[in-house]
């Protein structure tokens, strides 16, 4: 039985890929931080009581993480951990800069000295490349790193130090560049799932207006489910790499709101409103990622489309509210 170590566990990512490490038989272990509201700090996490081991602590806690690998000693380490919300990060850029980055060194630096022979992948992000796009329009390996966001940088620095530590220190270590990717489980704070919650509630007549920030920035948008079996895939080739997964399409803010809307039998312009708040100092406009080596070399595809995903979200709210 492969023991899993994940930072992070707590998230929309962590929760999908602890499922589905448990499909696969994998003994999993992983890092929670203590939340005044007790019930929130493992509310993705509720159904799987009982067949998984979590731990308290915490990135930028050393002693915690030390403690938690010498009694795991995992085989694979999922490094999943961060202040993952953009826009949040220019409120809080030395947090994030210190989880993000430094949180990324600490695992390292505890991976290298107690758990050598494991495998360890990073959560890396399309965030990085800033607002560098290729000529054909999208980003892929080659493509330069320009990060616009203190969580971007933050995102380099943590990617570079997987690569240094893996020629450094011969360590099987590596990077999975993934693009946006949603469930009915992402923060509600986050774009998707605000925009599918809001039209949710205006349907039912309980809100008159969605407020937003800049409507004409594109995202390449797939699904955290999808994602979570990618990252398994990159852990396990044969040789440690970075590779990206995204799905190859784009849409923008505004064509997310028109098909959410749509399918709710609304129409988006009579309800979504601007309010600068939202706005970013520097706005990241345009992802399309070229995953064409992940799905050749590692033969991973997406089971979901947009389209899918967002009436998945679109049940879980109707639902909910
Ligand atoms: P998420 O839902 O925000 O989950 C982030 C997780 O990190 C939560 O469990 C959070 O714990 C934990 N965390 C935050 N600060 C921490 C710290 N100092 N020490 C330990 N744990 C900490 O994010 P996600 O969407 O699942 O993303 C997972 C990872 O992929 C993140 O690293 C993110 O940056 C990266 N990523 C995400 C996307 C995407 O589109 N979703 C794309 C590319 C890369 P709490 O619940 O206690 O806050
Ligand atoms: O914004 C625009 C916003 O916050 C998407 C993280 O998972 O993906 C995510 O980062 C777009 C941006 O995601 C609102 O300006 C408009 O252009 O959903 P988001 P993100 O910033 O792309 C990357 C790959 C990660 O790695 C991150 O961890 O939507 N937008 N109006 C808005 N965004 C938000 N949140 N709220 C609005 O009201």
């Amino acid at each position: 039985m492969k023991r899993a170590l994940i930072t992070g566990i707590t998230g929309q990512d962590g929760s999908y890929l602890t499922e589905y490490l448990l499909s696969m038989d994998y003994e999993v272990h992983g890092i929670m931080r203590r939340h005044s509201v007790a019930e929130n700090q493992n509310s993705r996490l509720y159904e799987l009581n009982g067949h998984i081991k979590t731990y308290y602590g915490d990135l930028l806690d050393y002693p915690s993480l030390v403690r938690i690998f010498q009694k795991v000693q995992p085989d694979e380490i999922y490094n999943l951990g961060a202040m993952s919300h953009v826009r949040i990060s220019y409120d809080i850029p030395s947090f994030t800069i210190q989880t993000n980055a430094l949180g990324v060194l600490n695992m390292l630096e505890i991976y290298r000295t107690l758990s050598p022979h494991a495998k360890f992948y990073q959560a890396s992000s399309s965030e990085m490349f800033g607002n560098s796009v290729d000529d054909d329009n999208m980003q892929r390996l080659t493509t330069p790193m320009n990060p616009v966001s203190p969580y971007g940088c933050a995102k380099v620095m943590g990617y570079n130090l997987v690569r240094h530590y893996r020629h450094a220190y011969k360590l099987h270590a590596c990077n999975g560049i993934l693009f946006n990717h949603e469930s009915p489980r992402r923060g509600s704070n986050f774009v998707t799932n605000k925009v599918v919650k809001g039209a949710v509630a205006i349907k039912k007549g309980l809100q008159d207006k969605l407020e937003l920030g800049n409507m004409d920035s594109y995202r390449d948008w797939g699904h955290s489910k999808d994602y979570v079996r990618a990252m398994h895939l990159i852990l396990n080739h044969n040789i440690p790499d970075e590779f990206v997964v995204a799905t190859g399409i784009t849409h923008s803010v505004r064509d997310l709101c028109h098909i959410v809307f749509e399918k709710l039998g609304l129409n988006y312009l009579d309800y979504v409103v601007q309010n600068p708040k939202y706005m970013r100092p520097e706005e990241l406009k345009y992802l399309k990622g070229d995953a064409s080596r992940t799905r050749e070399v590692l033969g991973w595809r997406p089971e979901y489309t947009f389209e899918t995903m967002l009436e998945e979200m679109i049940e879980r709210w109707m639902k909910e509210i």
